[in-house]
């Protein structure tokens, strides 16, 4: 019998490709001139959808499920991420689209509508698409400078889990879901990327956003 009381802490995300990664990587020197703070692992950048937070791990295919219900339309969409923005409330600077596509805003709402019907838990509050660039960093009310925009094509989104160990936080990609048709599917074991840059406090999403 496996240990049903053990929980695992869960998101859905957005990861981006080595080439829209590399150009959000990019960002994070100028803006780490001005704001200070610890840059984002370049392969942990990720666009989180939906934070569920620890769910039971004996409901994880349950969740898995409730994904692949989620249809989005067309064949993916791209999200054009083309300002620097800083958060007071959480020390951390970040990629955003002055622009959210339809078809993003409709993922996230019917990915939340799916897991209401499933009977899963969220964080309700306001969601905001970002890319995390820094964290704990400072800054004032002044704009950040503009920075190339970075186009990014987004064709699944991810189901990803936050672990922690002595040496930080690291992310596991658990299951994969392609936009545009229903469906996920299972990755390769190994796919963990690691975000040794976080301090052992995590920043919490926050209402003010
Ligand atoms: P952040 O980058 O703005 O902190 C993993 O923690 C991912 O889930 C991060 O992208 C984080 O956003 C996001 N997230 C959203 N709500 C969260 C919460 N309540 N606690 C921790 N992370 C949250």
């Amino acid at each position: 019998m496996g240990d049903t009381s053990s929980s695992v802490r869960v998101f859905f995300a957005l990861w981006p490709n080595a080439a829209e990664r590399a150009a959000l990587a990019a960002w994070q020197p100028p803006l780490r001139k001005l704001c200070g703070g610890r840059a984002m692992r370049a392969d942990t950048l990720h666009a989180t959808l939906v934070f569920l937070g620890d769910v039971a791990a004996q409901r994880l295919e349950a969740l898995k499920l409730a994904a692949q219900e989620v249809e989005a339309g067309g064949e993916g969409f791209v999200l054009r991420l083309d300002r620097a923005r800083y958060w007071g409330h959480n020390h951390i600077a970040y990629a955003s689209p002055s622009t959210v596509p339809d078809p993003l805003a409709l993922l996230v709402e019917r990915l939340e509508c799916s897991l209401d019907r499933h009977r899963f838990r969220f964080d309700r509050r306001a969601w905001k698409p970002h890319v995390t660039l820094l964290r704990n960093a400072h800054w004032t009310d002044a704009p950040l400078p503009d920075l190339p925009p970075v186009e990014w094509l987004a064709r699944e989104f991810a189901l990803v889990q936050s672990l922690r160990d002595e040496r930080g936080a690291r992310y596991e990609t658990l299951a994969r879901f392609p936009l545009g048709r229903a469906g996920g599917d299972m990755i390769p074991a190994g796919d963990v990327v690691r975000d040794w840059s976080r301090s052992p406090q995590l920043s919490k999403r926050d209402s003010s956003k």
